[in-house]
């Protein structure tokens, strides 16, 4: 057992303590803090003045989420088993904002039915889903009334049946979004809980007595204000850690995880080949005792230590893979996880997940959606890096830069209009030549940026209309929507811009959520047919990687590792290689390592290499093939 007297160096040879330790670090905007072979000589309750965060129960913490998880880290085998999931090319779809294909200004099953030669054209293997379930849509769906109904605006079961029927005969897969963790307060289960205390669907979700009339613990929700939800009939409080609608489930209940159980199964025997399951690695709750202030206010949110790695969260997802997914693919969303967390959860070995999500690349260190900043590429270097060094044969990364709950990633890095069909390309290099499998978000592939937002009125998600609410406490409107349009998650869900037409050919309705204005610029029929459009260069790119193996299952190697300013690696198989480099800044860089001998250039976000590498500049070579 770990002690307060252990050493840093020491807690870093385990997989949870090498994770918390680097999350800590990342936070403090020190990344490297703990690799300083000084500092990893002393003793773990320095941590606190290390961090900037000397306050009481950090360190407390931390040993014990270390000491309670005591596993074993997963072996480095020598090869990497073949799966079609880890060569497949994914595409996220929002069904809400895809295709409406029945005027009433919302996306639907027949609409996106109707856009398969699109994805086929692409080059996209399986299509994602995020949730179609029935629901009252507080959370856009991610607060399911319903786990075996169609939302109505989408469609109905028989509009499901078609469109995976005609998904299968195109050879695409379809991934199904699992929301596992909570239901809406509007469910059957729920419903029965508060009519009926006594019933057997109570325990499906987490009560609690409160404390002098006030919540039963210090929790705070992921959506703003407390985790809490009081109920008077029984004078008791309801957790939820996402809006106030969507009531967390009790997993401890094993009548509650027959019935998921169940329900997957019910999926699983429709056809549907993989899941992804939404915040899968909170299902597991500790305890309900006060989580410490330090720690909330460094991550944001408070209790957060006692539900990401919970006690039986490894025996929860052995027995969801045993008793429903059996050999259906999965990707965990694993919230917090870093690469070592992600190891235990996905190791082949385990039994657990296929793959999962993690978000450390997805802000700088510090830094999150919340923030107004220029994302500085030149951090993904040390991020790849090590993820495709360290992860081991047995795990199989997961590669994106954008979904339904982040602003478009070319936003992020540069405004700069010159700029985005750059940017975006030398994204799709990253994506598509690193190892891992691909999961390109809908309309990344034209290049699609982030919209403004003229009021609150204008919103519809309610991530940023709760913190819009909640910064109105002390900050003028004006304030409130600037720092809520930084991150806003609306940016992702403007509708799928199609062509030039009028809501750019989404729909002849209303639309539920404004178009982006640069529709007329931005919009896939006019990149299907320009050559040299970001489209095509994500189709030609997509191509080149299903023509070779080496770009999905070759060894990586890095060139140059200690340049800040350029990444450049090999992917390398026994009769092939191809050899990329990228400028990871918006000046001019010279170029340190001649394209080796024998390559010749393939692809490029300049359609050709020159003397030097340009901003963002981004080219693909290729060995001659070996016979
Ligand atoms: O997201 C969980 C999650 O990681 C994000 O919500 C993020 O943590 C949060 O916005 C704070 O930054 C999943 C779904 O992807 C998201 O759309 C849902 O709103 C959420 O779970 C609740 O189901």
């Amino acid at each position: 057992m770990f002690t307060q007297k252990s050493k840093l160096k020491e807690l870093y040879q385990t997989p949870v303590g090498k994770d918390l330790l680097d999350t800590l670090a990342r936070y403090a905007q020190r990344p490297n803090l703990f690799q300083n072979p000084i500092l990893a000589n002393l003793k773990i309750k320095t941590i606190g003045r290390l961090i900037g965060k000397n306050a009481p129960g950090v360190t407390d913490a931390i040993l014990h989420l270390i000491n309670s998880a005591n596993e074993t880290p997963p072996p480095f085998p020598p090869a990497i088993t073949k799966k079609w999931w880890k060569e497949a090319v994914v595409y996220q779809i929002y069904p809400r904002s895809f295709q409406d294909s029945d005027g009433d200004g919302i996306g639907d099953l027949n609409g996106i039915r109707r856009r398969i030669p699109y994805l086929k054209e692409l080059g996209v293997d399986a299509v994602w889903l995020s949730p179609i379930y029935d629901s009252p849509n507080d959370d856009m769906g991610y607060d399911i009334r319903d786990y075996r109904k169609i939302m109505a605006e989408f469609g109905g079961m028989e509009d499901f049946d078609a469109l995976i029927r005609e998904l299968h005969a195109n050879g695409i897969r379809l991934i199904l979004d699992m929301v596992l963790n909570h239901t809406s307060d509007e469910h059957e289960w729920f419903q029965k809980a508060l009519a009926n205390p006594q019933c057997v669907e109570r325990d499906y979700y987490i009560w609690a007595k409160g404390r002098d009339g006030d919540e039963p613990n210090n929790w705070t929700s992921f959506f703003s204000g407390p985790a809490w939800n009081r109920y008077e009939e029984t004078d008791e409080w309801g957790l939820h850690l996402f809006s106030k609608k969507q009531m967390d489930l009790n997993w401890d209940n094993p009548g509650l995880r027959a019935e998921v159980y169940d329900m997957i199964s019910w999926w699983r025997e429709k056809g549907v080949d993989g899941f992804r399951l939404d915040v899968i690695n909170l299902i597991s709750k500790e305890n309900l005792e006060d989580g410490n202030n330090a720690i909330g206010a460094l991550v944001g949110f408070r209790g957060i230590e006692h539900y990401f790695y919970g006690p039986h969260l490894h025996e929860y997802l052995h027995e969801l893979r045993e008793k429903a997914f059996r050999d259906a693919y999965t990707v965990g969303e694993t919230v917090g996880m870093g690469l070592e967390m992600c190891r235990m959860l996905s190791a082949e070995e385990r039994g657990e997940l296929c793959t999962a999500f993690n978000f450390d690349h997805m802000d700088n260190p510090g830094k999150s959606r919340a923030n107004e900043y220029r994302y500085d590429l030149r951090f993904l270097k040390s991020h790849f890096i090590k993820w495709q060094e360290e992860y081991g044969n047995n795990c199989w990364p997961t590669l994106f830069f954008e979904n339904h709950d982040n602003p478009r990633m070319v936003s992020k890095i540069n405004p700069d209009p010159r700029l985005r069909e750059v940017i975006a390309k030398l994204l799709c290099v990253l994506q598509f030549t690193l190892k891992g499998t691909p999961f390109l978000y809908q309309g990344q592939e034209l290049g699609m940026v982030n919209a403004s937002f003229s009021s609150v009125n204008e919103y519809r998600d309610v991530e940023a209309i709760n913190r819009y609410h909640e910064l109105l406490k002390g900050r003028t409107q004006e304030e409130a929507l600037r720092i809520t349009s930084w991150g806003t998650r609306d940016h992702a869900r403007t509708p799928m811009q199609w062509d030039s037409s009028e809501n750019a050919g989404f729909t002849t309705g209303e639309p539920w959520l404004k178009v982006n204005p640069n529709y007329a610029q931005i919009n896939a029929e006019e990149e299907t047919r320009t050559s040299g459009s970001v489209f095509q260069f994500f189709k030609n790119l997509i191509a080149l990687r299903k023509e070779s193996e080496t770009l999905v299952y070759g060894s990586f190697r890095v060139s140059g590792r200690k340049e800040k300013d350029t990444f450049c690696y090999y992917r390398e198989s026994e009769n092939e290689t191809f050899y990329i480099e990228i400028n990871l800044t918006e000046h001019e860089q010279p170029r340190n390592h001649a394209a080796p001998p024998a390559f010749h250039f393939c692809m490029g976000n300049y359609g050709r290499a020159a003397e030097s590498l340009r901003p963002y500049e981004a080219n693909v070579y290729q060995s001659i093939r070996r016979r």
